[in-house]
Parts: C-alpha cells; sequence; structure tokens
C-alpha cells in the first residue's frame, strides 16, 4: 500500500479538494443566497431530483396514486450541482440543504418534511398505505426503512465515491467500501431468499427505500459497478429488483426530477399526471 504522504495539520482548513462534487461541498451549513421556492396548485410541493434518495418519493407518491389516493403532487426541479440546495426557501423547508424536500399542504398549517425516510413515513401514514398495520410487520418495516438510511450512505458517499467519483483511484478507500457494499447485498440477499419482499408479503415502503439504492444497484443503473461488484451473483436481489422494476408507478417515479438519461425518460418537472405523456424532454425538446 502507498503512503500518500499526508499529515493532517492541528487544525483543518477548507481547501480545492477536486472530484465531482468539490464545487458544492462547503464546511458550513445555512443558504447562501436569497430564493423563494416555487408553489404549484397541489395539496404535496416536492423540491428534489431523480438520484435514489429523490426517487424513493416520487415512486411512492406515483404508488399512492396509483391506489386512488389525493395524493397528487407539484415536482420541483433542485440541481444541485448548480446550488439550488442553498437557497434561502429550500433552506427552510431542510436546514440540511439536501434532496429531497417535501412541503404537506393538505393541510390547515404547511408542514415541512425532510430526510426522505421521514417523508415515507409521514405519507405512509397519512394515507395508511405501503405500512403494514400489522405491529410485528410494521416494526420489520421500520427495521429495514431505517436500515436503509443508515446503510446508504456507506454504499453513495462510500462506495460510489471512492469507485466512481474521487479525483484519484485509492485502493484502500475502494477495497473498504466496496467489501461493505458487497456485505449489505448479502444482507438484502439472505433476507430476500426468506421472503418476497423486505418486511414479507407485503411490498412496504422500505421496499421502496432499498429498492431505489441497492435495486437500482444492482439493475445496472449505479456507478457503473454492476460487473465489479458482481451484482448477478446476488440471485434474490435480483429478482426482487427486477419485479419492483416493473411496477408502472415506479417506471413514473424514476422518470420525475430526472434530468439525465434517454430524453424520453426524462420528465424535469411534474405538476399534472398527464405530464408523463406531454412535457418529457423528447416531446417539449430540452
Ligand atoms: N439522508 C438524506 C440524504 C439526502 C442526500 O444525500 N441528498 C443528496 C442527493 S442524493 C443531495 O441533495 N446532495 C446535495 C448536497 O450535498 O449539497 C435523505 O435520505 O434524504
Amino acid at each position: 500500500m502507498s503512503d500518500t504522504g499526508y499529515i493532517p495539520p492541528k487544525v483543518w482548513e477548507p481547501k480545492e479538494s477536486g472530484g465531482k462534487f468539490a464545487s458544492i461541498n462547503r464546511p458550513v451549513a445555512g443558504p447562501t443566497h436569497d430564493k423563494e421556492l416555487p408553489v404549484g396548485k397541489h395539496p404535496f410541493q416536492l423540491y428534489s431530483l431523480a438520484t435514489p434518495n429523490g426517487v424513493k418519493v416520487t415512486v411512492l407518491l406515483e404508488e399512492l396514486l396509483a391506489l386512488g389516493k389525493d395524493a397528487e403532487y407539484d415536482a420541483w426541479l433542485i440541481k444541485i450541482g448548480d446550488g439550488d440546495q442553498f437557497g434561502s426557501g429550500f433552506v427552510e423547508v431542510n436546514p440540511n440543504s439536501k434532496i429531497p424536500a417535501l412541503m404537506d399542504r393538505s393541510g390547515d398549517k404547511p408542514i415541512r418534511v425532510f430526510e426522505s425516510g421521514s417523508i415515507l413515513l409521514h405519507l405512509a401514514e397519512k394515507f395508511g398505505a405501503f405500512l403494514p398495520s400489522d405491529p410485528a410487520l410494521r416494526v420489520e418495516t421500520m427495521n429495514w426503512l431505517f436500515w436503509q438510511m443508515g446503510s446508504a450512505p456507506y454504499l453513495g458517499g462510500g462506495f460510489g465515491h471512492f469507485y466512481a467519483y474521487a479525483p484519484e483511484k485509492i485502493e484502500y478507500a475502494i477495497d473498504r467500501f466496496t467489501m461493505e457494499a458487497k456485505r449489505q447485498l448479502d444482507v438484502l440477499d439472505r433476507r430476500l431468499a426468506e421472503t418476497r419482499y423486505l418486511a414479507g408479503d407485503e411490498y412496504t415502503i422500505a421496499d421502496i427505500a432499498i429498492w431505489s439504492w441497492y435495486g437500482q444497484l444492482a439493475l445496472g443503473r449505479l456507478y457503473d459497478a454492476a460487473e465489479f461488484l458482481d451484482v448477478e451473483s446476488y440471485e434474490n436481489v435480483q429478482r426482487w429488483a427486477k419485479e419492483i422494476d416493473a411496477r408502472p408507478a415506479v417506471q413514473r417515479g424514476r422518470m420525475v426530477n430526472r434530468t439525465f438519461g434517454e430524453p424520453e425518460t426524462q420528465l424535469h418537472e411534474r405538476h399534472d399526471a398527464s405530464d408523463f405523456d406531454t412535457q418529457t424532454q423528447d416531446k417539449i425538446g430540452g
């Protein structure tokens, strides 16, 4: 293993670090500029981008609508590469300056909801859907939901960052987080050998949260790492990932706030159910 020669100073000072997200990383919180957020006509106002954390929420909203629930929403695009998450209006909704952020305007007083797990729980409880009422199944759903919230940073911020985005390939970091990413895939594979979905027989918000990261990873959509991680070998994860991927609400949810991929899969903003047919980038040009 090579010695990088870096000796940490007594007190850390910020410096240009390079890498894909160098321009948006800061050591302080709070807004960088004044900017109000737009508000549309629907009860739910979502400010997001179609990363795995963003997709969790749009998939759930589309699933709720497919069930006939009154979950109509406006999805506004937050371009994190341009620093939109540091606008004053966004920071009022999420002081952590990360997508997704939701304003629930369905009641007397608007409620801010941030952290994707909190958003999933809020919506599932509000509509009594995708969260089992049986106490044991409900706890099992929470177990897996919180597992995802705690585990995915090792996949995204750890493995994905060092494998795909860091300005240099650091073997120690890639080995450490590849080990953990594969261990996590094996945790899921063993669970999904026992049950159809993560909490049991029912499709829940735990599946939505975990699919958005680990399902999409298994389907080869994250970090161009399918071969490196040998994702095909996790056979139960594959079966589960493909089953969820085939759901029409999942296919719609993936398109919302998407600014990459084929133009027909990109719906930058969603304000009406018909937008999927009329407002994708191939239709409106971009
Ligand atoms: N724990 C948060 C993580 C959210 C998160 O990391 N969002 C990323 C995109 S996937 C983001 O907004 N990054 C912008 C930034 O860090 O400035 C959640 O689940 O909502």
